[in-house]
């Protein structure tokens, strides 16, 4: 039986990285100084804590300094959004990230909402959503740039092609679907979530499947159309007693039965995840080159 090009997401996000780094040096040696990345993390989720510290390793091999602000889970909202004020008024920071999810006493939506619109390097403030929405040039959420880059890295186009994005979050489902139908990118684009009917069939109608739902193996064998792009953006933890923590990770797709039908797939981890964290750097780059040129309120 014939296997799927595994897509290696840990060699493109390098290359990315290394990229990054590059344009860094080229920017500190111009005198300037380097791109500066406030990381918020509230509270102790053992996975959020260890997402910042892979985002300011990598931070700092590129180049990018910054700071990491931890907080107990106690912090009030108030007192975060005061927290919010000061790093937006704070001429030396270039990109602020606030780690999701936060405790469930602060609105997520009232924090991003004060963020500045061109510090937001998770590309989640509206005004970034409605640049993206309107063409506009902006931030985009880390992991579908992420994943734009993949396959255009891979040699993989979308022009004319049918892309079937299965979930519909504002970090991740939705932000896709409108790179992927951009003009440049021109994919005919179907979005799926959870009361989406005959989801199989539309999934096997997809030349590019992108599963964004957050269910271990919900993407089986015979949803995918044979020789189709698989994307899995999927990072679950599934019990295994044969590892020394108890868990695995594991994407939204069934891997070893999906690359016996896909002629390209993610794995997980190693796909899309490191891209995620590429990308980041990017933007922060982005930011400070945006701050230098003073054109903070312009696209
Ligand atoms: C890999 C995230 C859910 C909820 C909040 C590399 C990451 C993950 C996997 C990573 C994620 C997922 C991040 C791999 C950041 C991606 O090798 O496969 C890197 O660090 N991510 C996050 O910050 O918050 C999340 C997923």
């Amino acid at each position: 039986m014939q296997q799927a090009n595994t897509i290696d997401g840990r060699a493109i996000a390098r290359a990315v990285r290394t990229e990054v780094r590059s344009k860094v040096d080229a920017w500190t040696a111009g005198g300037r100084r380097p791109p500066y990345l406030t990381v918020v993390l509230v509270g102790d989720n053992p996975a959020s804590a260890s997402y910042v510290r892979g985002k300011m390793r990598a931070s700092a091999q590129a180049g990018i300094a910054g700071d990491t602000l931890r907080f107990e889970s106690s912090l009030t909202e108030e007192s975060l959004l005061g927290v919010i004020d000061r790093l937006n008024a704070d001429r030396s920071v270039d990109g602020i990230l606030v780690q999701l999810p936060l405790p469930g006493h602060i609105n997520d939506r009232r924090i991003i909402a004060r963020l500045s619109p061109d510090k937001d390097v998770d590309g989640l403030h509206v005004v970034n959503a409605g640049r993206l929405a309107a063409g506009q040039a902006g931030f985009v959420p880390c992991t579908p740039a992420g994943i734009m880059e993949l396959l255009r890295r891979s040699g993989i186009t979308t022009s004319g092609k049918r892309a079937v994005v299965v979930g519909r979050s504002n970090l991740v489902g939705k932000p896709l679907a409108q790179l992927l139908m951009q003009k440049g990118a021109d994919a005919t684009v179907t979005v799926c979530h959870s009361r989406t009917r005959n989801l199989s069939v539309v999934c096997r109608e997809a030349d590019i499947l992108v599963a964004a739902i957050g269910r271990a193996g919900l993407i089986t064998a015979g949803m995918i159309k044979p020789g189709a792009v698989v994307i899995d953006v999927g990072i679950n933890r599934v019990d295994d007693p044969a590892r020394e923590r108890g868990y695995r990770l594991a994407g939204d797709v069934d891997f070893e039965a999906a690359r016996r039908v896909a002629g390209w797939i993610t794995p997980v981890p190693g796909g899309v995840g490191p891209m995620t964290i590429a990308m980041l750097l990017s933007n922060t780059l982005f930011a400070a080159q945006r701050h230098a040129a003073g054109n903070n309120n312009r696209a």
